[in-house]
């Protein structure tokens, strides 16, 4: 059982000695535990301070590429290197690397495809009380949205198994966070969460300088979120305002022609005929879409599972050329 920890980094030469020193060598159950830095662009000694720690895997991918993308490429690489189990921390050390056993266990006990660290959010002391409301807000909406059970969406300290990372495919750029989650609530893997602890931060966020920026970016990322994942909820949605609003004005129009002295008065109310006609159109408008985009969903569906059927085959057919070399190399020892 092959345990990989992996390590997306962004200008963490700082923290990661920290990081690197704090995370187990061995774990009960795995036999062998190695480390992954994925170096996304960073433009201080990342990589050599990774290297000087004894990390066996260091991805570099050269410019800035995102967490989310660094996260989807770290899980790929780890995959074609035979891990069976792929961990996720930080390299800030906002994580405890002690933590990690408890979120390899449910996998390793046959419990849970992915396994979540939920933080102590209501307890955190550096969370200020508007960001211990919107993590609890937003972990609420993708509980709905993903079907899940999962505490805290937002941590980054998961662990998930080499089947479950097989059937991951992000496409938001922002945060591989909530996507996972929801991709893995479609595909019914069992998430579940453990409690960790967390370090004193050692630096601002450097995914968002702000509550605003973090607002804007999650909101963006949740609407893209549903209008890949439950188009039809969030187009029917839009388009049902619309039309109420739509239904509303010439509705008021009727009356106000037939039932009062408008039209003596001189008022025809055109404008509000215009305004619902248009508020109709657009309405009917998003209904067609959310026909459209739910079509498109099941399309992506068909894709993501192609590209899962041709991880499969890749790592089969690794594997199938790893094992010629080993029998190679064993029948001519030099
Ligand atoms: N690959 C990559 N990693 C990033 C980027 N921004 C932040 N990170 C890494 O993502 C992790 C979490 O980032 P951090 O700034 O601590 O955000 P927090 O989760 O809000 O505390 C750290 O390991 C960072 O090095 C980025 O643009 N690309
Ligand atoms: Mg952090």
């Amino acid at each position: 059982m092959k345990l990989i920890i992996q390590i997306p980094c962004l200008n963490e030469e700082a923290t990661l000695p920290a990081v690197i020193r704090d995370l187990p060598r061995t774990v009960p159950g795995i036999d062998v535990v190695e480390y992954l830095v994925i170096d996304d662009g960073s433009t201080d000694r990342t990589a050599e301070v990774a290297r000087a720690l004894g990390v066996e895997h260091i991805l570099s991918l050269g410019t800035r590429r995102g967490l989310a993308r660094a996260y989807s490429m770290g899980l790929e690489y780890a995959l074609n290197q035979g891990a069976d189990i792929i961990v996720n921390t930080d390299g800030d050390n906002q994580y405890q690397g002690a933590d990690v056993p408890k979120l390899v266990q449910p996998i390793l006990a046959g419990r849970a495809d992915m396994v979540v660290g939920c933080r102590p959010i209501l307890d955190h002391p550096e969370f200020s009380l508007a960001k211990k409301g919107l993590q609890m807000l937003g972990s609420w909406v993708l509980r709905n949205l993903s079907k899940t059970q999962v505490r805290d969406a937002a941590s980054g300290f998961r662990a998930v198994s080499r089947h479950t990372a097989m059937q991951l495919f992000i496409h938001s750029s922002f945060s591989y966070c909530m996507e996972t989650l929801i991709q893995a609530g479609e595909a019914r893997l069992r998430v579940v969460s453990v409690d960790i602890g967390v370090n004193q931060s050692t630096r601002q966020s450097r995914l968002f300088d702000s509550i605003p920026e973090y607002l804007w970016k999650s909101g963006s990322t949740i609407l893209l979120m549903y209008a890949l994942f439950r188009p039809s909820s969030l187009f029917c949605a839009m388009g049902g305002v619309l039309l109420s609003v739509a239904t509303a004005l010439a509705l008021r129009f009727a009356y106000l022609i037939y039932f009062t002295e408008a039209l003596s008065e001189g008022r025809t109310h055109i404008p509000s005929l215009i305004a619902a006609a248009i508020l109709f159109i657009s309405g009917a408008g998003m209904l067609c879409m959310a026909v459209l985009a739910e079509l498109l969903r099941k399309n992506r569906r068909l894709l993501e599972n192609i590209q899962w059927e041709l991880r499969r085959h890749d790592l089969k057919m690794r594997e199938v050329a790893d094992n010629q070399t080993r029998r190679f190399k064993s029948a001519n020892p030099e």
